[in-house]
């Protein structure tokens, strides 16, 4: 409220709100600015996880609880300006997730949309509706809205990975379903490799045919390193990087050609050693995952450094610069397709 009132207004109006108040009515005037703000004023924090730290910890928790007791047991990545949210950014959370050889994370499905970005072990899987995608390193697996899910380790080393989740999305429409399986582990009905095969090859079964089983609209769920690395390698040999991104490549949903799922989006980019990227700020809130490198983000002009396997979050509407002291290669995800969905996506290029 800006206007200058009398001193009896004052005093009259502050009586007007205490006699409102049990019947939940606020005047408008008093809250506005704070309400409809001229630009983004995100309560998130900037905030860097090191990567040797959280396993630390995480490694700690698998000595006391099992994944069969934990059923996810996963340390939150929780934003030090979001307390209690367990929020990452506003809409999305990030977990670091742990199986240890021979534990199965009991087979569950949840109106929620799941991304697993693997840090570390190799040849873990996740089940997708009974088809599992053994992880390596740095694989991209999804486990979309309402889509059966279980997690198993049958190697002999500890399997770490991202779990990005649009948890608070789905707390802010009060939508939120999720069941079990009676058995821990869903029946493994496909073959490994059989979705990639019929429906990641820019070609699908037959509509209509016995062979068409996935969902149509998210049928694909691995994204294997191997790939998305080889052509992040072949940008970087047939053009400059981009000014703000460097060579970057979103990830996609062959269903439609949009992001992954319909709440994330999520990219690789890499910057070539010695690029220092434009200025940029999005509403998209973002989790970076450092895959190679060594860089410093700087944000809102403070210096933040990047090594191999840090997690970095960047709200909404700071200010970013990148800095690539090596080949820098980042993997990210945010809520941008469903911030365009609703025409709220907005960008600044400085
Ligand atoms: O693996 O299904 O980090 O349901 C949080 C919730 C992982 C999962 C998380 C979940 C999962």
């Amino acid at each position: 409220m800006s206007a200058v009132l009398s001193n009896d207004a004052t005093t009259q109006l502050k009586a007007l709100y205490a006699e409102m108040q049990p019947r939940s009515l606020y005047p408008l005037w008093e809250v506005l600015g704070a309400l409809v703000t001229p630009q983004p004023r995100s309560p998130a924090q900037v905030h860097r996880w090191r990567y040797a730290e959280a396993r630390d910890y995480l490694l700690r928790a698998g000595d006391l609880i099992s994944a069969a007791q934990a059923e996810r047991r996963v340390l939150i990545m929780e934003n030090p300006g979001l307390p209690g949210s367990s929020c990452a950014t506003s809409s999305l959370y990030a977990g670091l997730q742990l199986i240890l050889p021979g534990e199965i994370a009991p087979c569950h499905r949840h109106a929620q949309c799941a991304l697993r970005f693997v840090m570390e072990g190799e040849g873990a899987f996740t089940a997708v509706d009974g088809e599992k995608a053994i992880m390596r390193p740095f694989d991209l697996v999804l486990t979309p809205g309402w889509q059966w899910h279980d997690h198993g380790n049958t190697s002999t080393q500890p399997m770490i990975w991202l779990d990005g989740l649009d948890i608070p999305t789905v707390l802010h429409f009060d939508a939120s379903f999720a069941e079990h399986l009676p058995e821990s582990a869903h029946p493994e009905t496909v073959p490994f490799g059989d979705t990639s095969a019929r429906y990641g090859r820019n070609m699908r079964p037959m509509r209509g045919t016995a062979t068409d089983r996935r969902p149509h609209s998210q049928p694909l769920f691995h994204y294997p390193y191997p790939e998305w690395r080889d052509s992040l390698a072949a940008l970087t040999r047939s053009g400059d990087p981009d000014p703000h991104f460097g060579h970057a490549l979103e990830f996609t949903n062959p269903a439609d050609g949009g992001a992954v799922m319909p709440t994330i989006s999520a990219h690789v980019r890499l910057l070539p050693s010695g690029f220092v990227s434009r200025p940029r700020a999005s509403t998209d809130g973002t989790v970076f995952v450092v895959v190679e490198g060594r860089g410093v983000a700087r944000v809102d002009g403070k210096d933040i450094a990047l090594e191999a396997k840090d997690t970095l979050v960047v709200p909404s509407w700071r200010t970013l610069v990148l800095e690539a002291e090596s080949d820098l290669v980042l993997f990210g995800y945010s809520d941008r397709t469903a911030q365009e969905k609703l025409g709220l996506f907005r960008e600044h290029r400085g």
